[in-house]
């Protein structure tokens, strides 16, 4: 045995995230079900740590020294399952690391880990950054037993991508066969069992509504403003050199500024069809806030506007028929590009705030204990939703690492004090214009439901009571107390109750 870690399943992940590794100087085995795709890859790349091409799933497992570190890159699902199993017949043994590095549903892999207990050491961990963060350093949130992480720590740590120490900046860039060199890695151990998939779904469940923040700027300046693609590539550049600075951003800029392939004239952008497709992660966030009763909704919203993108042809004809009013804007440019701007980044602080609650929230219901500060910090360098933002989050968590909601922090309610009414100034024309933005209405939503002493769910409470007797607290009363009112019939006169009595 020679390899230091081995890798099943070589699609772009798998590849890329092999590569990673042995420009590290491990000597990764490879594995591939479809073993041509593992040859091709194997004849056509050299990296320094060296690659170990492996036609069978006996010939892999003995190529990798022990306690064997095995990583599976296959589709989420059974096909994890399968995987593991068939390594069980291959030889693997019980202290040997199976690491699960897709996008696997976390209760799956609380699961595995107890159903494989005695033939492996199942491990979770999510992966972040796609085809270019897994060659040159992704995030990578590793969940699963503390004495396994203790063997995979070294490999994750070279890895992950790097951030800069001081200014928390992600450290570009490596290129194949010459790894970053220092800087803190984008990864932190999590917790057990599930706690890496867990954080990893909750990232992609903002990487949603960060998404669908920004397209509702772009479909605000585009229909209000009428701004064409490089115009509107121009403003994301000029945000992504302020707070806003992301990923996410810069990849807006430069898709506006992408000429269409097709056509001489135009951009892509405009001939892309706008039917939103999705992977299931951001319905996992959402499923599980409701099933914690956690108020993430605009990360559900986000989920939904995706949905709704996806009626394409029931929309067209909707179009002919729902009327509302044409978007037109009188105002000053500047301004509104500029409440535009402080739209996307009050709704931003909202969606992050929701994020970190449910996984507050999560952390009671499975035992595990958070580093929010860590958590913040392993996000900003490597996967999709990096962004300068990210330092302030970790800021905000060193300060109180009890922070009850992001919204609290002082940096964050300054900056929402700060832009809040060019905040609902937009939201304002998009109702009035008839443009959906549904990302900026229920961040403002949450923002002024959280901030609210008193909400109307006291007559909610009153009309549970009057018709399934489901009983409601009362003000003057201590917590916990149930009233309940004989209600007249409807229509009925009112009961006379001396108020008191
Ligand atoms: P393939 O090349 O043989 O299709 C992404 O789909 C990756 O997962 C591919 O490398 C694919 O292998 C692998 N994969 C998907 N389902 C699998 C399964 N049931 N067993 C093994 N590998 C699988």
């Amino acid at each position: 045995a020679t390899a230091d870690v081995g890798l099943i399943g070589l699609a772009v992940m798998g590849q890329n995230l092999a590569l990673n590794m042995a420009d590290h100087g491990y000597r990764v085995a490879v594995f591939n079900r479809t073993t041509d795709v593992m040859k091709k890859f194997v004849a056509s790349e050299n990296p320094p740590g060296g690659l170990v091409g492996c036609e069978n799933l006996k010939d892999f497992v003995a190529s990798i020294k022990k306690p064997r570190k095995i990583i599976i890159l296959v589709k989420a699902g059974p096909a994890i399952d399968a995987v593991t199993k068939q390594l069980f017949e291959a030889g693997v043994e019980p202290d040997d690391i199976v690491v699960d590095c897709g996008n696997s549903l976390w209760t799956d892999t609380i699961r595995r880990e107890k159903e494989y207990a005695a033939k492996c050491k199942f491990f979770g961990s999510g992966v972040s950054g796609g085809e270019v963060g897994a060659r040159f350093g992704p995030s990578m949130m590793p969940g699963g037993d503390p004495a396994s992480w203790k063997h995979l720590e070294p490999i994750w740590k070279a890895v992950a991508a790097k951030v800069d120490a001081q200014t928390g900046k992600p450290i570009e860039t490596a290129s194949p066969g010459k790894p970053v060199v220092g800087g803190v890695p984008c990864t932190t151990y999590l917790g057990p069992n599930g706690a890496g998939h867990y954080v990893k779904m909750v990232h992609n469940g903002i990487e949603y509504i960060d998404m669908q923040l920004i397209c509702e700027a772009y479909t605000l300046l585009s229909n209000l403003l009428g701004m064409k693609a490089p115009e509107l590539s121009k403003v994301f550049g000029t945000w992504n050199e302020g707070d806003l600075d992301s990923y996410l951003i810069q990849i807006t800029e430069d898709i506006l500024k992408q000429p269409d392939p097709v056509h001489k004239e135009g951009y892509l952008v405009d001939y892309v069809l706008d039917a939103a497709g999705q992977k299931g992660t951001g319905k996992w966030t959402s499923v599980n806030a409701l099933d914690m009763g956690i108020p993430a909704n605009s990360i559900a919203e986000a989920v939904f506007a995706r949905c709704l993108s996806a009626l394409k042809e029931e929309r067209v004809e909707a179009s002919k028929k729902l009327k509302g009013p044409a978007p037109s804007h009188s105002g000053n440019r500047d301004e509104l590009i500029a409440a535009v701007r402080d739209a996307l980044y009050c709704s931003k602080i909202c969606a992050y705030a929701q994020g970190f609650q449910l996984m507050r929230e999560a952390q009671k219901e499975y035992n595990w204990t958070f580093d929010f500060a860590a958590i913040a910090s392993i996000f900003r360098g490597g996967c999709i939703i990096r962004a300068r933002f990210l330092q302030k989050i970790m800021d905000a968590y060193t300060r109180d690492k009890n922070l009850v909601n992001l919204l609290l922090d002082s940096y964050f309610n300054e900056q929402i004090q700060k832009s809040q009414s060019n905040w609902r100034k937009v939201v304002a024309l998009a109702a009035t214009n008839g443009i959906a933005a549904p990302a900026f209405m229920s961040a403002l939503a949450y923002y002024d439901g959280y901030r609210a002493e008193r909400l109307p769910a006291n007559l909610l409470q009153a009309q549970r009571d009057y018709f399934g007797a489901h009983t409601y607290e009362r003000i003057d009363a201590p917590r916990g107390k149930a009233f309940h009112l004989d209600w007249p019939e409807p229509g009925r006169p009112q009961v006379d109750i001396v108020p008191g009595s």
